[in-house]
């Protein structure tokens, strides 16, 4: 039985076309600037962000950090959603590596910060005050049903962030999946964003990887930021390969994802015991309905036995992730087995 895996599309393996292209990849020492891979694919990483210049780093923690450290010194300030991926789940580097100071005002349901948050947190001229240097987004927004946000919400952040001369970093880890569900051209999401992250190695399958897009001058001080975290990777272009693969083949199919999420949250919400969070790409959060005795944990156990894999988020909810390798079958297969266990 082949396994069904929903606990990311962070677990995706690479493409037949991504073995080959790196089984002959053409490589060099990257630190060097001589992995002539490596270089294709930040050449082509700029390209689809319209910016000038991107960097290859290792992983999203990477990319967002090495973000960080290049828009800000220590002790300046970064506004931030209570619920990114930044804040929550990459350890603090910010303040841990950088010094830098998360500023949180809360996500809304669909993502975004108030624009009102925003300016309040925003800090006056005065001594006794740390400097706001950076808002910080995350688009597609994980912990917030994987919603996309919008080129016009970007255009009234960045209106906010010029007023006060701020940058902005986007996290933009599943970007190429906003665009797809948005309909629009990846550069309209991130034109207003004075640097943004996207990972090669979710949505895209590639088996290792992001890319940090932004001007010449930024690029030039996160390379160095890279440097110092350990992340010059010398022939990288054995994994950069598959990266290149990763943005000629694997953006436009995101909507066979974000369908086949719609489907499985469909197919769930028809099951009087499952209660279906909304769902605008390929991430969905469910949970049971309080009459069901058993925890997330135990049904997630006995979904194993159907070849399905899920992650708990809570005693009561999940979160299911569609990717390259959940086919049709995959959702049908899911569907029923929680009618079975759930009966
Ligand atoms: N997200 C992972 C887990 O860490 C939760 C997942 O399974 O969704 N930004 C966003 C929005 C992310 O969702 C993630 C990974 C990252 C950054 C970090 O990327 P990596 O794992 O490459 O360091």
């Amino acid at each position: 039985m082949n396994i069904v895996d929903l606990r990311s599309d962070t677990v995706t393996k690479p493409t037949p076309a991504m073995w080959d292209a790196m089984a002959h990849a053409e490589v060099g020492d990257d630190v060097y600037g001589e992995d002539p891979t490596v270089n294709k694919l930040e050449a082509m990483a700029a390209e689809r962000m319209g910016k000038e210049a991107a960097l290859f780093v290792v992983s999203g923690t990477m990319g967002n950090l090495v973000a960080l450290l290049a828009h800000c010194q220590r002790g300046d300030e970064a506004i931030i959603g209570d619920k990114s991926h930044t804040f929550l789940y990459e350890q603090g580097g910010m303040a841990a590596l950088g010094g830098i100071m998360p500023h949180t005002v809360p996500n809304q349901m669909e993502g975004t910060l108030c624009l009102s948050d925003v300016r309040d947190a925003i800090r006056g001229d005065d001594e006794h005050f740390p400097r706001t240097r950076l808002i910080c987004l995350e688009n597609t927004h994980n912990a917030c049903n994987g919603a996309p946000l919008t080129p016009w919400y970007m255009g009234r952040v960045a209106e906010v962030a010029r007023e006060h001369g701020l940058k902005i970093h986007v996290d933009g880890a599943r970007i190429f999946n906003a665009a797809a569900a948005l309909g629009v051209d990846v550069r309209e999401l991130v034109k207003d964003a004075d640097s943004v992250m996207f990972c090669l190695s979710k949505g895209l399958c590639a088996p290792v990887g992001s890319m940090l897009c932004g001007s010449h001058e930024f690029i030039k001080e996160a390379r160095r930021a890279r440097k110092v975290l350990g992340g010059g990777m010398r022939q990288a272009g054995v994994i950069a390969a598959a990266g290149v693969v990763a943005l000629e083949q694997m953006t436009e199919r995101l909507v066979e994802d974000h369908a086949r999420a719609k489907r499985l949250a469909e197919g769930l919400a028809e099951l009087p015991t499952v209660v279906v969070e909304p769902v605008f790409t390929n991430i969905l959060y469910f949970r049971l309905a309080p009459e069901v005795t058993l925890t997330a944990a135990e049904v997630a156990e006995r979904l194993r036995e159907y070849g399905i894999l899920i992650g708990p988020r809570s005693a009561r909810s999940f979160r299911a992730v569609t990717h390259y390798w959940i086919d049709d079958e995959g959702v049908e297969r899911m569907i029923e087995a929680m009618r079975e266990i759930l009966s």
